[in-house]
């Protein structure tokens, strides 16, 4: 019998049913069986999490502990996920379908996010400004920006929301969080890691339910001072609109459109292995994906036919199968538009060499699972080529030069990640700097560090997530000039004593 959780919205420190008990059921992406039930929440609810973090954060209590207090708290907070870690482990994979091994590795990233800004609290972060002048005591200091939305997406669904809670919760905010209605059961887990590790009432919030309803409010309404969003363009932009009304800060992450450049001089095992994995990790539902391989022409086709060949010997399974390489995409939904995506491509004249379809295996018959897809012949004028997939689909590229593949890798309106693989560290450096795209990796692809800034240039996005700059997404900068000896300005003549000479 699958656990439920059906009073699973977290509200002003209570946790509570819908407001009309209105509940959703959570199935596998595996094998559509029921993972568990939660409460599907109501604009009502949403806009009581709102005024219960509005009021939490105008009381002052948790915006007025010092840094090293909050810092304390994300810290308990990385300790007790860490406790935790094998159990929502096992949530994460429940909800997405994807094998626990690669949960695993998720949640160790997710607790070096809280451990990263525990220890980034603890910097300093306010300026003393010299202005030549010992009377004034000029200063600039960080402050909380507010109340914050947190709408997040179904791929990482604990990951991105760290990367969103923690420096949230460093920085002083109160918050709403809104995981994808498809992989609610990590967040609420979160949820109550953070009651228990002492987060103050009203602080943190959870509701659950479907974006037009829960998420939207939580985007228009005037009492929500920033909105923090991953997921997919098209939302992006509404949620960009409809925060513009109330001049809410956005900070957007959107997914790209990601360039793997392979030069002929390159390590070629090594090129050609990490291509495979960056686009057929995860099933390709990963916003850096390496879903656009450019191969210089001279070695097209050993590289296009190996990574051919490893694409139809992927081993696909689900959460439990320990032989599996990758799992199943999402939904059912997901898997048709990947499906489209795949029969346009070919109608506009791509040459399919591996996958295309949904898996016919019959132990794989009950999810939702597509096959590794390389497809060659593209162009930039392809729609394959210039929209997301978001599934296990390889669009290749050829050139001639290096100024041809710069010129490819730039060709999208997204501007995520992107890769190049060369023995010639000028050419390397070269290309990195060309490339429009917020992550470049050299010789590797996908790895990143709580450490260093993520997010896109372009149509990828706004703002940057991890780093310092993810933090400061969640500050507002307040200038303070305090005058220790003041005196008359003396601008305008003083009329009182003009009129008594
Ligand atoms: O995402 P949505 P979907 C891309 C990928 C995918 C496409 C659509 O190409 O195929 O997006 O996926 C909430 N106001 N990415 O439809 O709609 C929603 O409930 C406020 C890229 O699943 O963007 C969920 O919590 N919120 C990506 C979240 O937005 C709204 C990861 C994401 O859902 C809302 C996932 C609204 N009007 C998909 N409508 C990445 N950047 O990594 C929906 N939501």
């Amino acid at each position: 019998m699958p656990a439920q959780s059906v009073n699973s919205l977290f509200i002003d420190g209570q946790w509570r049913g819908a407001s009309d008990g209105s509940t959703r059921e959570i199935r596998s992406p595996h094998d559509s069986s029921l993972v568990t039930k939660v409460s599907e929440a109501t604009a009502q609810d949403a806009s009581d999490a709102i005024a219960a973090a509005r009021a939490s954060f105008d009381s002052g209590l948790f915006s007025s502990w010092s840094w090293a207090q909050r810092s304390a708290l994300v810290a308990r907070i990385a300790d007790l996920l860490e406790r935790d870690a094998e159990k929502i482990a096992m949530l994460e994979s429940g909800d997405t379908g994807k094998r626990v091994i690669e949960a695993d590795y998720d949640l160790a990233d997710v607790i070096s996010v809280f451990r990263y800004y525990a220890g980034l609290g603890l910097s300093e972060h306010d300026r003393v400004v010299h202005v030549g002048d010992e009377r004034i005591d000029s200063r600039v200091v960080s402050e909380p920006v507010g109340v914050c939305a947190l709408i997040g997406p179904w791929n990482y669904p604990l990951l991105q929301a760290s990367w969103k809670v923690a420096p949230a919760l460093i920085a002083g905010c109160s918050f709403i969080l809104k995981p994808s209605e498809l992989t609610p059961s990590s967040a609420i887990a979160l949820m109550k890691v953070m009651d228990e590790a002492g987060t103050p009432k009203g602080v943190a919030n959870l509701v659950l339910g479907a974006g037009a309803v829960v998420g939207a409010p939580l985007t228009s309404d005037k009492r929500v001072d920033l909105v923090s969003f991953t997921g997919g363009l098209a939302t992006g932009k509404a949620i960009m609109a409809t925060a513009s009304q109330t001049v809410k800060k956005v900070a957007l992450e959107l997914g790209g459109k990601n360039p793997n450049i392979i030069f002929a001089d390159a390590d070629l095992e090594a090129a050609i292995d990490n291509a495979v994995t960056a686009v057929f990790l995860h099933s390709g539902q990963v916003c850096s994906a390496g879903t656009r391989l450019l191969v210089e022409r001279s070695i097209h086709d050993h590289v296009v036919e190996s990574i051919a060949a490893r694409a139809n010997a992927i081993r696909m399974g689900g959460p439990a199968d320990l032989t599996a390489e990758t799992g199943p995409l999402i939904s059912q939904a997901h898997l048709g538009k990947v499906s489209l995506y795949v029969e346009k491509a070919l109608a506009e004249g791509a040459q399919l060499l591996a996958g295309g379809k949904r898996s016919t295996h019959e132990s794989l018959a009950k999810g939702w699972y597509f096959e590794p897809t390389v497809l060659d012949n593209c162009r930039t004028s392809m729609s394959c080529v210039q929209d997301e997939s978001f599934g296990p689909v390889l669009t290749v590229e050829t050139f001639d030069s290096e100024a041809e593949a710069i010129a490819l890798g730039n060709d999208t309106i997204y501007g995520l990640a992107g890769a190049v693989w060369t023995s010639d560290s000028d050419k390397a450096a070269r290309v990195a700097k060309a490339l429009r795209h917020g992550t470049i990796w050299i010789n590797d692809f996908g790895p990143y560090k709580a450490q260093a800034e993520w997010g896109g240039f372009k149509a990828s996005g706004i703002g940057r997530e991890l780093g310092p700059s993810g933090l400061h997404e969640y500050l507002e900068i307040k200038h303070i000039w305090t005058n220790t000896s003041p005196a008359r300005s003396g601008w305008f003549e003083d009329s009182l004593e003009r009129e008594s000479k």
